[in-house]
């Protein structure tokens, strides 16, 4: 006789994340139900050999996924870039605003300018946006503070967002975003700087992250912080391959990253090198939408090499100001390629391992955080085939 459940959501289906294979229905269960104790999973499976519980919710068919989880996003942040939208809608180009002190650096300035509590308070709508579609779990990056203070501001402010709200929150500290005008000239010494630095934001930082780009910075730089990051044991995990192909992606996996993100750029070598260290390939298409941009990440090679791929928001005030990982999904599906069941991974499953997080979060699987999304659809495709309906019927974070 099994132990009583304190809760069980009966009459439904579920999408455990579960199966094998990528493109297959991954571990449908028709006629399903989720049993939950202590705020964990105690059984996912067939309604017919569940056991008793005290509660008992009738999902009347309704669709269960694990609680969505939203693995890239720079929701912490002053002001908005509305303005720079207007000048890039009249012909500007990103870069042409960024040299003129716009750019990564307007944001730097509102971002130092706001308390750590206005901070908070103007990531909140954002974080109710991703929390209304289901999000359970979500990702916040520092990156435009770039000074020690002001970096540990966002990291706090970050971390405050899961005491406002019933969320999980991962922090990753991305003090390589951007040169602060105080190093112009002098990258070297900023990342030395930031080296330094890590020891005091380590233990506000669950990951570091960092932009290897042209106008970021370079490899020999990045391998410096990670090197630094690996020493006092943070998982790294990479801005990679968006703008042009500096093998950034090797260099993460190099270091066993959590993940290397965007990777429009990213060449045949770097697909391997992700597929041996393990590495997921966080996507973007956000940003590629916002920025207009044409070249597709190497979808197909990274699906036949098995890098597991993750869907994400990037929400940020300058390349995807977007806060519906639903639409993210969509944008998957329909700019990049994905499968129903690539999105529906990619926000759970493969988001969580991310994160570092797949033995808690992102499966419907015994043991893990009873973190649950409950949709109103018939099938699972229409949370991915929809723009701008929201399904969600309820949703649950550590069984409540
Ligand atoms: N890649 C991006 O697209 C954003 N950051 C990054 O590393 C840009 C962020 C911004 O423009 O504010
Ligand atoms: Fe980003």
């Amino acid at each position: 006789m099994r132990e009583r459940c304190e809760k069980l959501w009966t009459h439904a289906r579920l999408w455990t994340g579960l199966g094998t294979g990528l493109g297959t229905e991954l571990g449908v269960i028709e006629r399903g139900a989720i049993g939950m104790r202590g705020g964990m999973i105690a059984y996912a499976g067939p309604m017919a050999d569940a056991p008793d519980a005290e509660q008992v919710i009738d999902c009347a068919g309704r669709w269960i996924t694990p609680g969505l989880i939203d693995c890239h996003t720079h929701l912490v942040h002053g002001g908005d870039r509305a303005a720079e939208f207007e000048m890039r809608l009249a012909g500007a180009s990103y870069e042409e605003i960024a040299r003129a002190g716009g750019g990564i650096l307007s944001t730097m300035r509102a971002t130092r300018a706001a308390s750590e509590e206005e901070l908070v308070a103007s990531a909140l709508p954002r974080l109710d946006a991703l929390i209304a579609e289901g999000v359970t779990t979500v990702e916040v990056k520092s990156g435009y503070g770039l000074d020690l203070a002001n970096e540990a501001k966002m990291l706090r402010a970050a971390r405050r967002l899961g005491e406002e709200r019933p969320v999980s929150v991962a922090t990753t500290f991305l003090g390589a975003h951007a040169l602060p005008p105080e190093f112009a000239g002098d990258a070297d010494g900023y990342v030395g700087m930031l080296c330094e630095a890590l020891p005091q934001v380590a233990s506000l930082a669950d990951a570091v992250d960092g932009f290897c780009e042209g106008i970021g910075f370079s490899p020999a730089q990045i391998e410096r912080l990670f090197a630094a990051a690996r020493r006092l044991g943070l998982p790294v995990k990479l801005h990679a391959e968006q703008l042009s192909n500096l093998h950034g992606a090797e260099l993460a996996a190099r270091f066993g990253a959590l993940s290397a993100d965007h990777l429009e750029h990213l060449d045949a070598a770097g697909v391997a090198a992700m597929a041996d260290a393990g590495t997921v390939a966080v996507l973007l298409p956000g940003a590629f939408y916002f920025m207009r941009d044409t070249r597709r990440p190497p979808i197909e090679a990274l699906r036949r090499a098995g890098v597991p791929m993750a869907l994400a928001t990037d929400c940020n005030p300058g390349t995807s100001p977007l806060t519906s990982l639903l639409l993210a999904m969509n944008m998957g599906a329909t700019l990049f390629g994905l499968t129903i069941d690539e999105c529906l991974a990619g926000v759970t499953r493969h988001a969580a391992r991310a994160l570092g997080l797949q033995h808690r979060v992102g499966t419907l699987a015994v043991g893990m955080h009873c973190d649950l999304a409950i949709w109103d659809v018939e099938r699972p495709a229409e949370l991915v085939y929809r723009m701008g309906l929201n399904p969600l019927h309820a949703r649950v974070w550590r069984g409540s």
